[in-house]
């Protein structure tokens, strides 16, 4: 066989090289593998949910804007990296179509492509690499095979059909309007009716605010009744400084190296912060947390912007940083049980793997397709856009065989909904390859032959073939995502000088804040015609 690359550190002998088309296990701080002439393609893998996976061309992909998001979008300590990066498994593609993948099998480990060398470094310390060759799918089905056998494969319950508040009305949800939405959804094929943000009296406060009178017992209750399982949304591992939890704990939070408190990003119109899940209060606050939504009743919990549990910092035991965030979820999935339906959000990748039962692939979908000025002013591919979501969660299936895939919900209805009949089947079709089904569809927003659309999807169980990379046959059909994956070219000329402007303005706090009281003030508009 002609391959080719050579392996360079740390290989002696060339029998390694001989195995490689079968795939080769090799234990090192350092890896690299020099590539013989220019490969036509990279692959990054981002590191969480909402971080940008995609094949791409060589360029380094310009610096994500704005800044102050970066610990929630990207991994932050790699947020400038120069040389086009990916976390823990990176691949290049040959002109003939071969891929060459290294991969890691353990935590904190980055792959670079540095000129003409693909190359591997763990963060701390030896670690397993995984070196294929060949076909993309053979390839990638060995480095899970492998990755399968470390940290565990897909549980066998079945992924639920799932209907999520979030999508519709966002954080102006309350008991009432869920209430109508329960009923409304009754003939449907639910499996599980999940709550969304905007239950909880602040982030880290973890009760029902005063738009929930009659608390979450009861609301799961009345889920419950209607034949459903009762699905919560939290998220544990950060919080608010006007928080009860922040006022009681500062110190059970993530600290810089300077002994400031460590980012852990913008949202809400507030900064946050990241729970230090190696303080031993703070891992039995969490325990209890998650046994206290067990007593009320719930038993399908997503696990959101989990990624704080892992950010660069001084943590009260020194340890790893992945190692220290899959150590506070083992905490959390045993305090939870095995029975609950786990679903990870905004959740590092690798290391949720084996402690979870489903995982978000991508960021969120949203009602419109793109928006100019993140895409291309920006070049942010975590915020929330069916583009952004789609794009990355077509190239996150490979992890197929070790967890359920969760590509967020799927719109049918039309009102309150930019996208149009092609975008919203594409997502549709997405969904089915997953084989997640969910969405936030508010029911009296349906004309009854959306209705009937969502009824027989939720029913489809359609036989799936993967015809190349983005084309697929679903049952008789033949769907091509090619036309969503490509990103926008590099800025040129006045172009590049708006994109830097708009950039420093989108980075201020004020700037946030007033895109929430925006969102806000829209919501509040719909709500009103409910
Ligand atoms: C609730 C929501 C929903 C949603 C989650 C998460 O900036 N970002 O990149 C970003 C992405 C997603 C996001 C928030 C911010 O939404 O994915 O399903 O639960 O939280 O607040």
């Amino acid at each position: 066989m002609n391959i080719p690359f050579n392996l360079i550190t740390p290989f002696p002998d060339r029998t390694t090289f001989d195995k490689v088309a079968e795939g080769i296990i090799v234990t090192s701080k350092n890896i690299s593998l020099e590539l013989q002439g220019k490969p036509s393609r990279f692959y990054r893998h981002g590191w969480q949910s909402w971080s940008l996976a995609a094949w791409t061309d060589l360029r380094p992909l310009p610096i994500q804007k704005p800044a102050i998001l970066h610990p929630m979008q990207v991994d932050p300590a790699y947020a400038r990296e120069k040389r086009p990066h990916s976390s823990w498994v990176g691949a290049v593609e040959f002109e003939d179509g071969k891929i060459l993948l290294l991969g890691s099998l353990g935590l904190d480990a980055h792959v670079f492509l540095n000129d003409k060398q693909l190359e591997g470094t763990y963060e701390t310390g030896n670690g397993e690499w995984f070196i294929g060759y060949g076909d993309e799918t053979t390839v990638f089905s060995k480095y899970t095979n492998e990755l399968g056998k470390r940290f565990g494969t897909k549980t066998r319950k079945p992924a639920p059909r799932v209907w999520c508040s979030w999508y519709s009305l966002y954080t102006a949800i309350d008991e009432k309007i869920l209430s109508n939405a329960f009923n409304g959804l009754r003939d449907l094929p639910f499996d599980v009716l999940q709550i969304d943000d905007g239950w909880q009296i602040k982030i880290g406060d973890w009760e029902a605010n005063s738009k929930f009178p009659l608390g979450m017992k009861e609301v799961a209750g009345r889920i419950k009744s209607t034949g459903r399982q009762a699905g919560l949304w939290l998220a544990p591992l950060i919080a608010v400084k006007s928080s009860k939890l922040f006022w009681n704990h500062p110190d059970w939070f993530l600290h810089d190296k300077h002994g400031q408190l460590a980012s852990a990003g913008f949202n809400w119109g507030e900064p946050l912060y990241a729970l230090d899940t190696t303080h031993p209060a703070a891992l039995e606050w969490l325990a209890q947390l998650m046994k206290k939504v067990r007593t009320w009743g719930f038993n399908y919990l997503k696990l959101d912007f989990l990624y704080a549990g892992a950010l660069p910092g001084k943590r009260r035991q020194e340890m790893p940083r992945e190692a220290a965030y899959r150590n506070g979820l083992q905490v959390m999935r045993e305090a939870m049980g095995a029975d609950v339906f786990f679903l990870t959000c905004g959740a590092p990748i690798l290391p949720s793997l084996g402690l979870c039962d489903a995982m978000r692939i991508s960021t969120d979908v949203a009602a419109d397709w793109e928006n100019r000025n993140d895409v291309v002013y920006l070049q942010n591919y975590a915020v929330p856009s069916t583009r952004n979501a789609i794009r990355t969660s077509l190239h996150r299936r490979w992890l197929d065989p070790l967890v359920h895939l969760d590509p967020d919900v799927t719109y049918f209805r039309s009102k309150e909904c930019a996208l149009s009949a092609e975008q919203k089947s594409l997502l549709q079709n997405l969904a089915l390859i997953c084989d997640f089904k969910a969405t936030s569809d508010l029911p009296q927003w349906f004309t009854s032959d959306e209705r009937e659309q969502l009824r027989a999807f939720l029913k489809r169980k359609p036989k799936i073939r993967q015809i190349s990379r983005y084309v697929f046959q679903i049952d008789n059909e033949v769907v091509d995502f090619s036309s969503v994956v490509p990103l926008p070219q590099e800025l040129k000329g006045i172009e590049a000088v708006q994109a830097a402007v708009f950039g420093w303005l989108a980075n201020h706090d004020w700037a946030l804040k007033i895109n929430d009281q925006m969102g806000k003030a829209a919501l509040e508009k719909i709500r009103k015609t409910l």
